[in-house]
């Protein structure tokens, strides 16, 4: 692949040109729309957490750089902080919309047929609506279908960011994966008799069709709400979850930044009813779910909470409960060959999916960033040839969590104090 040119174009930008795109509401949509930027002598959490805060979502990160999506305004921020900040024009490999991937409506059909071939095992359901008023749907997978039995439950979401299309792909695999092979493959059987598992395959459709609809990707990450009183669109759906929201300088409160976190915590349609669904399966006072895993793209990780501080140990998180997302998340990425870490060592979030599921629903949980492990692998837009290889390459690591879902704290021997 070429090496893209880098041009340094902050520094020579006038003051004027921003003040002039602020006193222009109706320009400013165009005039500054995200692009993507380089931002070299970035080595630290720290250092990146202090470029998250302006606003900026960080893409990408390599032993002294980082790749963002920002507006040229949050670019500028980030100047001013003291890196240095290129214009990153991509060596695209693919521009266009590849049909190689999943649309909402292929999706429906998709679920329809699995549904329809094993009526046993699979059923679906809608669970709300998304902002523009698209059907977003579950599936189950269990034995008994159709009944709410007693086992442990297993929550899979997909697609909170419209342009991670690779994470669509994975929900069609398991469910693909786990309806196809039951009957012929004893651990798969024994896993669907003996769990339920959910399936939110895009949880955030109104951004994945934008984000397909044109004749260029678009690079749209949030969901496509309207804010009062900008002309700004969306809320990132991984910042609007309701513990410790926007507490830690890990999101934004400005509507033009790509980690906007919305005008409260389940201020965004999508988030709010994935927060119901999930609080509908407390039965008898107690939580079903007892693990998780959020599917994102890109940069081949398993992170675990907490996202909002760099500690490990902390309120709502005892040792015992930190070693068992270590040692789950590290023995999931021996079979996938993904790096195991805390998200935290990544750069400070707040509002994400993965802290309220574990710090509100003490659900044990896991966000995956899936294929490629860099930018130049096709960062958001790998090419769809690569969707078999790379979805069965968590076939085992998604097998590993289903095994240890009856009790994760099985995993570091303490399942008679926390499973009893
Ligand atoms: O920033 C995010 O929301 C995720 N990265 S992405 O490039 N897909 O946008 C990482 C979220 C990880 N946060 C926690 N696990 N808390
Ligand atoms: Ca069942
Ligand atoms: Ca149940
Ligand atoms: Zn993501």
């Amino acid at each position: 692949m070429r090496s893209p040119t880098p041009r340094r174009i902050l520094a020579p930008l006038a003051a004027g040109a921003l003040v002039l795109g602020l006193l222009s509401p109706a320009s400013a949509d165009t005039a500054d729309d995200p692009a993507l930027y380089e931002v070299s002598g970035v080595s630290t959490a720290q250092e990146r957490t202090e470029i998250a805060s302006t606003g900026a979502a960080i893409d990408d990160v390599s032993a002294d750089t980082v790749l963002v999506t920002a507006t040229a305004e949050t670019a500028r921020a980030i100047d001013g902080l003291g890196y240095e900040v290129t214009e990153f024009n991509p060596p695209t490999t693919q521009f266009a919309p590849d049909d190689g991937y999943t649309t909402y409506s292929e999706l429906r059909d998709a679920v329809d047929q699995v549904v329809a071939q094993n009526p046993g095992i699979a059923a679906q359901s809608v669970y709300g609506y998304s902002y523009q008023g698209r059907e977003l749907i579950a599936i189950k997978i269990s034995d008994n279908v159709g009944t709410d039995e007693d086992e442990p439950e297993v929550l899979f979401t997909h697609s909170q960011h419209a342009r991670e299309h690779l994470t669509v792909e994975m929900a069609v695999y398991l469910m693909e994966l786990l309806t196809g092979e039951y009957g012929s493959d004893t651990r798969i059987t024994d896993l669907v008799d003996g769990r339920e598992i959910w399936i939110l395959p895009m949880v955030n459709p109104d951004g994945a069709e934008y984000d397909m609809a044109g004749s260029s990707w678009r690079y749209w990450r949030k969901n496509r709400q309207p804010n009062a009183g900008s002309s700004y669109v969306g809320t990132d759906l991984n910042r609007n979850w309701d513990y410790n929201w926007g507490c830690c300088g890990g999101s934004s409160g400005s509507t033009s930044s790509e980690t906007y976190r919305g005008s409260a915590p389940e201020s965004a349609p999508e988030v709010a009813q994935v927060a119901d669904f999930v609080r509908s399966r407390v039965v008898g006072g107690e939580q079903q779910i007892t693990s998780a895993i959020d599917f994102h793209t890109y940069s081949e990780l398993i992170l675990w909470p907490f996202g909002y501080t760099y500690s490990e140990v902390t309120n709502g998180m005892n040792r015992d409960e930190y070693d068992t997302h270590a040692a789950l998340g590290t023995y999931m990425a021996r079979a996938n060959g993904y790096t195991p870490q805390q998200s935290s060592d990544l750069y400070v979030t707040d509002g994400t999916i993965n802290d309220w599921l574990w710090g509100d629903q003490r659900i044990v949980n896991f966000t995956y960033e899936m294929y490629p492990s860099s930018f130049w692998g096709g960062g958001f837009y790998p090419p769809s040839s690569v969707i078999d290889r790379e979805t069965a390459r968590n076939r085992e690591a998604v097998l590993r969590l289903l095994d240890y879902a009856d009790c994760p704290y099985r995993i570091i021997g303490e399942e008679d104090a926390y499973c009893g």
